[in-house]
C-alpha cells in the first residue's frame, strides 16, 4: 500500500524483515546503551556484521548513552544500504509519561539525519512496538503523522519512505491508519 504526497514523495508499506530491503538508509529501533539486543535490533546487527558494533563502540565512547527519542548513524556494513540510523524508543508506560512526543521525536531525528546525508529512500521498523511495549495503532498514527509532515515539506532530499512491519498484523494496522 502507497501515500503520495503532492510533491510526488511516497511511503511505502511493505511487509516483512527490514534487512532485506534495499534503502539509503535504515533504521534500527535499538536502547539507550546501543548495546544491540533482540528483536529488529539483533537482527540489523547479524545481518549487517560485527563492524557495526565497532562503530557504536567508538560512539559511546564519546557521547555515553543515546538518550530516548534519539539516534545516532553508523555504515550499514553488509545491508543493502549506506547508513544504519540507531534510533532509541521510548518504553510504553500508559501513554501519560512523554511516550507519544519522545517517539515522534525518534522519526523526526532520523529524517533530520537523512536530509545532512542527502538521503533519497528510507526504511523504519515499528519502533518500541516490541519489547518496549507501544501498542501498534497508536504508535503507527505517530510514525504515519511524522513521516507525512517531512514529506509535504517544499524542500526535502527523502523521496521515498518504506514502513517494513513484520508480520500481517503489524500491516494491516498502519495500513488502515494510512487509509484514514
Ligand atoms: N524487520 C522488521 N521489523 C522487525 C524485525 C525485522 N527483521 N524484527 C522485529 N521487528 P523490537 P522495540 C519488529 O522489539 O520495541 C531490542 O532488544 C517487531 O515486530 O525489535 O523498539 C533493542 O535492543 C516490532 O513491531 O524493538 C531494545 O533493547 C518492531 O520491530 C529493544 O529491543 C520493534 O520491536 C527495543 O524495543
Amino acid at each position: 500500500m502507497e501515500w503520495t504526497s503532492g510533491a510526488g514523495r511516497r511511503i511505502v508499506l511493505r511487509e516483512g524483515d527490514i534487512t532485506r530491503v534495499a534503502v539509503d538508509a535504515v533504521v534500527n529501533a535499538a536502547n539507550a546503551a546501543l548495546a544491540g539486543g533482540g528483536g529488529v535490533d539483533g537482527a540489523i546487527h547479524r545481518a549487517a556484521g560485527p563492524a557495526i558494533m565497532r562503530e557504536l563502540d567508538a560512539i559511546r565512547r564519546q557521547i555515553g548513552r543515546c538518550p530516548t527519542g534519539g539516534a545516532v548513524a553508523t555504515s550499514a556494513g553488509n545491508l543493502p544500504a549506506k547508513y544504519i540510523f540507531h534510533a532509541v524508543g521510548p518504553v510504553y508506560r500508559d501513554g501519560r509519561h512523554g511516550e507519544p512526543d519522545l517517539l515522534a521525536a525518534c522519526y523526526r531525528q532520523c529524517l533530520r539525519m537523512a536530509e545532512e546525508r542527502q538521503v533519497g529512500t528510507i526504511s523504519f521498523p515499528a519502533i518500541s512496538t516490541g519489547v518496549y511495549g507501544y501498542p501498534l495503532e497508536e504508535a503507527a498514527a505517530i510514525a504515519l503523522r511524522e513521516v507525512k509532515a517531512h514529506l509535504e515539506q517544499p524542500h526535502t532530499t527523502v523521496q521515498q519512505v518504506i514502513l517494513v512491519l513484520f508480520g500481517r498484523e503489524a500491516y494491516e494496522v498502519y495500513a488502515a491508519c494510512l487509509k484514514g
